[in-house]
């Protein structure tokens, strides 16, 4: 699914959004033994040194050639190469391993911290403190949860919040839901999502959208997008046609929602956002995004046994849904790179809702995700090749 790495990205641009990253790369043994050593930093909170780490692993995923003795000296170049890493690369070239990593990866805390976080809804703080109070397991988790991994969350949806006329009423998500309804659909959550599935999921939810809204574009974004063959969730930018009047389009998400929820489609909704209130400047500008954090699942198709999926819907006015594709489709260090180009090299401010010049608040808005690129003085980079 890769695209060609064109000539004029060079490996040795300083950003990570100015170099092709594959999302596979030729020395991804390397890259996977540096994997351990940033995550544990990242689950310890220590995330100055986590992101070290997760930028000089970007830099070697874009490196084309193989980590050798005599590819040594010129590794040590690459940007964000600093002497504890290149250290590393050093031990790798030598005995195929990192021995800090080897070591971490062997801990009871990394191995239960790790465990604890691939739980939707558990980020390396909560697993900390549920390590103190004793937690090591999935299991430990759900006697904590008090929730039984029987594929069963019906009794978790609290979906009520959206009024007949399809606005979201403003409320606090209930405290631990996501990760209770985590806990109930692990067994399906740890099964990853086939590309034919994601194409299955997003026309389905398109469908349905068609008979709420005619004319509403969508992209799936996410890892899809990078060219992963199998996702963990599946992420989908929709824009509603341009509108006379704001409001047509506001409550759109919910209303997709409500009527994905009613035919069983959505089963769980764990997050509901709108566009931010009724502040007049940022409807028009920023935040200008509304989502829905869900859990679907596909019709039953005979006997086949459909498998609980996570799905984000992002809804973005027209003047954002190229940002928003941006934005969404990632990688997380693409977005980060982004961002910071575009602040120190353009004086601009980058997000997934919008683009604008900082001195004077001047807004730009892209036609088309090249466009993006072309304002910020950025060459094109193919979605697949923005794995940094
Ligand atoms: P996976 O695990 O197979 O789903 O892999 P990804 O890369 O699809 O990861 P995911 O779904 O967590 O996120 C997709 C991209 O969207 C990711 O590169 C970062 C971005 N993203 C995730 N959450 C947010 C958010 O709340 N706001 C914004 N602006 N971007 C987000
Ligand atoms: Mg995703």
């Amino acid at each position: 699914l890769q695209a060609p790495v064109p000539p004029n990205l060079k490996y040795t641009a300083h950003y990570s959004c100015a170099r092709a990253c594959p999302l596979v790369c030729i020395n991804q043994d390397l890259i996977e033994e540096l994997e351990v050593i940033r995550r544990s930093r990242e689950l310890e909170g220590l995330d100055r040194n986590a992101l070290s780490y997760e930028r000089g692993i970007a830099a070697i995923k874009s490196y084309p050639k193989r980590v050798t003795p005599e590819t040594f000296h010129e590794v040590t170049t690459l940007p964000y190469l600093g002497e504890k890493l290149c250290f590393k690369v050093n031990e790798f070239i030598k005995t195929g391993t990192i021995p800090e990593a080897r070591e971490i990866a062997t801990s009871e805390r990394y191995r239960a911290l790790a465990a604890i976080t691939t739980v939707y809804g558990i980020g390396p703080a909560t697993a900390r403190t549920l390590y103190d109070k004793g937690v090591r397991t999935i299991e430990h988790l759900e006697s904590y949860y008090d929730v039984s991994s029987d594929g069963d969350a019906s009794n978790l949806d609290t979906f009520d919040a959206v009024t007949p006329n399809g606005r979201p009423i403003p409320q606090q998500d209930p405290p631990d839901l996501p990760i209770k309804v985590a806990l109930a659909l692990r067994k399906d959550f740890e099964i990853k999502i086939p590309r034919a599935e994601v194409e299955e999921m997003h026309d389905v939810v398109m469908r349905e959208l068609f008979a709420i809204q005619p004319g509403c574009k969508s992209m799936i974004v996410g890892g899809y997008r990078r060219g992963k063959l199998e996702s963990n969730d599946v992420d989908i930018v929709i824009c509603p046609p341009k509108a006379e009047d704001i409001d047509e389009v506001k409550g759109l998400c919910a209303k997709l929602v409500k009527c994905l929820h009613d035919k069983a489609l959505v089963t769980n909704v764990m997050h509901l956002s709108g566009f931010h209130t009724h502040d007049p400047f940022r409807l028009r500008n920023f935040d200008s995004l509304e989502k829905a954090l869900t859990v679907f699942v596909l019709p039953p198709d005979g006997k086949r046994k459909r498998v609980h999926r996570r799905l984000d819907l992002i809804f973005a006015l027209p003047e954002s849904y190229w940002t928003a594709i941006i934005g969404w489709t990632g990688s997380k260090m693409f977005q980060r790179d982004l961002r910071l180009w575009a602040k120190v090299e353009k004086g601009m401010k980058f997000d997934s809702s919008g683009l604008n010049r900082r001195y004077d608040s001047k807004l730009f808005y892209p036609k088309s995700e090249k466009d993006v690129f072309d304002i910020l003085g950025l060459d094109w980079v193919d979605p697949t090749l923005r794995n940094a």
